[in-house]
C-alpha cells in the first residue's frame, strides 16, 4: 500500500514535515477554500502541488496522491435541474486535476452532513481520546435540540424516554457542546451549521427517499465516470459514516449490496470505491475481507480504521460505537490487510504499474502532546502516526509471511 496521510492544507496544525516523518510518501488533500460546486482551476491545483513538493529536494519526496474530496454539490444529490451546471463544473475540475497529474479522486454522496458523531472527546481506558457515536444522544439532539418535525417516528420509545431524561439533566454548555458536535458539518470546516439553516437543508430532502437518492447517485456517476475513465482518473466513493440513515435522510452507500449496485450502474474501472473499514465496519453484516475480494479492482483508495460496537439496538444495524485503536475493535485488521495485500499481488501479476493502492490511517486517538493541541477532530498527528506504524508493521509481516 502507498502510505499517505490527510492534510487539510496550509492551516492544518499538522505539518507536511510531520506527515513526511510519519513515513508517508503521499499526501491526501483538497482545496477546501473553493466553494462546493465551483471549478478547481489549474492554477489553484498547481499552487497546492508546489506547496506539497516544496521540500522534496532536501528531504524525502511527498506528492499529492489523492484528492479527498472533490465534493459533490447538494443540487446533484437532490437531482435538481441546476445539477447540470454543477456536473459540468465537476468534469472541468476532473480535467484540470488530470492535467496536473492527480489521478485519484474521492467523493461521497451523503446528504447534508458528512460524517456524524456525538462525542469528540470520549476518554479511552488509557486516557487518550476518541470519537464516539451514541444513538440515544443523537436522538436527544434530533428530538429536543433540533426538534425536527416527526423525528419521534425514527426512535424507539425507550430511546426517546431516556433521551428526554438525559436532556432534562443537561447544562446549557452540555447542550451546546452536543449541538456543535452533531452539526460540525464538513471536515475541513470548523463551522457548525445553525439550527434553522440545518432544518431547512433537511427539509430540502423531504421528497428524496432511498430510491431517488440512488437514482441521483447513479445519474452522477454515469455522467462523470466515463470521462474519468478517459482521463485515467479513478473516482472512489467514500461510504456513509455511520452506515445507516440519520435524521430522516437516506443513506445509499452503506452495505455490500449498495456498493454492488453502484458499481453496476456504470461498469467502468474509474467508478470505484474508497474502502473505509471504519465506516463499513460499524455494520456487523458487512464482511470486509469478502467485500475486498468482491470489489478488488474497483478499490482505488483505502481508509484503515476500526470501531468497537457497544450496545446492540436494532438488529445488527443501529449501533453505538467508538473508534477503537487500529488493531483492536471489531474490524479484523489482519484479515483486511491480508485481503488487500492479495489484491495488490493480483494486480502486480498483471504487470500493472498502479498495483499499489494508496492507504491512509483514518483518524487516530488524541494522545500524548496532542491532548493539549487543537487539531481537526480525529486528525491529530501522534495518534495517526501510531496507527500508521502499526498498520505498516502488520502489512510487512503479512507480505513476508506470504513469500
Ligand atoms: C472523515 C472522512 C470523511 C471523508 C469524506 C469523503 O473523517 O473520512 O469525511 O473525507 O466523506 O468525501
Amino acid at each position: 500500500m502507498i502510505q499517505t496521510m490527510r492534510w487539510f492544507g496550509p492551516n492544518d496544525p499538522v505539518s507536511l514535515m510531520d506527515i513526511r516523518q510519519a513515513g508517508c510518501s503521499g499526501v491526501v488533500t483538497a482545496l477546501h477554500q473553493i466553494a462546493v460546486g465551483d471549478v478547481w482551476n489549474e492554477a489553484a491545483i498547481l499552487e497546492r502541488i508546489s506547496i506539497i513538493e516544496a521540500d522534496n529536494q532536501q528531504f524525502t519526496s511527498l506528492n499529492w496522491e489523492v484528492v479527498e474530496s472533490l465534493p459533490v454539490h447538494e443540487d446533484i444529490k437532490k437531482g435538481l435541474p441546476t445539477r447540470e451546471g454543477y456536473l459540468e463544473n465537476y468534469k472541468i475540475s476532473l480535467r484540470n486535476l488530470a492535467k496536473c497529474g492527480i489521478k485519484t479522486v474521492c467523493y461521497n454522496f451523503m446528504p447534508v452532513l458528512d460524517w456524524s458523531r456525538t462525542n469528540l472527546n470520549y476518554v479511552m481506558p488509557d486516557g487518550s481520546r476518541a470519537l464516539r457515536f451514541v444513538w440515544e444522544d443523537f436522538a436527544l439532539f434530533d428530538l429536543y435540540i433540533l426538534k425536527r418535525p416527526n423525528a419521534q417516528n425514527d426512535y424507539a420509545e425507550e430511546v426517546q424516554t431516556s433521551a428526554k431524561k438525559k436532556f432534562d439533566s443537561m447544562t446549557e454548555d452540555e447542550i451546546l457542546g452536543l449541538r456543535n458536535t452533531v452539526l460540525l458539518g464538513l471536515p475541513g470546516s470548523e463551522e457548525a451549521f445553525e439550527l434553522k439553516t440545518f432544518q431547512r437543508l433537511l427539509d430540502n430532502y423531504a421528497e428524496i427517499g432511498d430510491v431517488e437518492l440512488r437514482q441521483n447517485l447513479y445519474y452522477f456517476i454515469q455522467q462523470v465516470a466515463p470521462l474519468a475513465q478517459e482521463l485515467g482518473v479513478k473516482l472512489c466513493i467514500h461510504p456513509d459514516d455511520p452506515p445507516f440513515p440519520l435524521m430522516g435522510l437516506s443513506r445509499v452507500v452503506s452495505t455490500e449490496s449498495d456498493l454492488a449496485q453502484l458499481m453496476a450502474a456504470c461498469d467502468v474501472n474509474a467508478n470505484g470505491i474508497t474502502f473505509c473499514t471504519g465506516s463499513l465496519g460499524v455494520r456487523a453484516d458487512n464482511n470486509l475481507p469478502k467485500m475486498i475480494e468482491r470489489f478488488g479492482d474497483r478499490i482505488h483508495f483505502i481508509h484503515l480504521r476500526t470501531t468497537k460496537r457497544e450496545e446492540k439496538l436494532l438488529g445488527n444495524v443501529l449501533q453505538n460505537f467508538h473508534e477503537a485503536a487500529h488493531l483492536a475493535g471489531d474490524v479484523d485488521m489482519y484479515e483486511v490487510v491480508k485481503a488487500l495485500v492479495l489484491e495488490e499481488k493480483r494486480r502486480e501479476k498483471e504487470g500493472r504499474i498502479d498495483a499499489k493502492i494508496p492507504m491512509r490511517p483514518d483518524h487516530g486517538h488524541q494522545m500524548l502532546d496532542d491532548l493539549h493541541k487543537k487539531t481537526y477532530p480525529g486528525y491529530s498527528a501522534i495518534g495517526r502516526l501510531k496507527a500508521l506504524a502499526e498498520l505498516r508493521g502488520l502489512e510487512m509481516g503479512i507480505i513476508r509471511g506470504l513469500i
